[in-house]
């Protein structure tokens, strides 16, 4: 049977972070599903499509990452797919509050394990929101996004 595990997120773009986190995770597992959480009460600055296909082709080269996006609760989107753990970046303890009290909520519903890969410490300060406001403002991110994610910030925020 095939190990999987999901890195799950909002991915509103994928940064530098994000996939330090899915690489490390490609390695321990056969599988890992990213899954685009939709959440309707906050509007993107890109769509759910436009963040699958930018993390697609991030994670290509890495061979065993799965893209989807999922409306509802994470332990649903964990049971229909048979993934029982569930792979988290710690950047600070500020994150660890609230990731703890998902994992044990998340453990409570279904009995699913969260994991928790401690940041890269060269992106323990960065966030997609963080990202979207440098960027807005002209402020270089190229070292904080991969090459594609970039160019369409960029084109989305008119400054190409
Ligand atoms: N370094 C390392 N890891 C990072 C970094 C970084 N710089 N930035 C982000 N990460 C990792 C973290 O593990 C983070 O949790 C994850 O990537 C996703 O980050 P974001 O910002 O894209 O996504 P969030 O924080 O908006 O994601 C929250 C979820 C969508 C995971 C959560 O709200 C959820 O599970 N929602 C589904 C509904 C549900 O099940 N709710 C009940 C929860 S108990």
């Amino acid at each position: 049977q095939l190990r999987r595990a999901v890195c799950p997120g909002s991915f509103d773009p994928i940064t530098n972070g994000h996939l330090d986190i899915i690489a490390r995770a490609s390695k321990l597992y056969d599988v890992v599903h990213v899954a685009v959480m939709i959440n309707q009460s906050k509007k993107g600055l890109f769509t759910i499509d436009e963040r699958i296909e930018l993390i697609r082709e991030v994670t290509a080269e890495y061979g065993n990452v799965q893209v989807e996006s999922f409306h509802g609760l994470l332990v649903d989107f964990c049971k229909q797919r048979d993934i029982p753990a569930i792979v988290k970046g710690l950047r600070a303890v500020s994150d660890f509050d609230y990731e703890l009290q998902m994992a044990q909520m998340n453990n409570g519903l279904t009995g699913v394990e969260t994991l928790f890969v401690p940041t890269n410490p060269t992106y323990s300060f960065l966030s997609s929101s963080l990202v979207k406001e440098v960027a807005t403002w002209g402020g270089d991110v190229s070292h904080l996004v991969p090459p594609v994610v970039l160019e369409a910030l960029k084109k989305r925020l008119g400054k190409d």
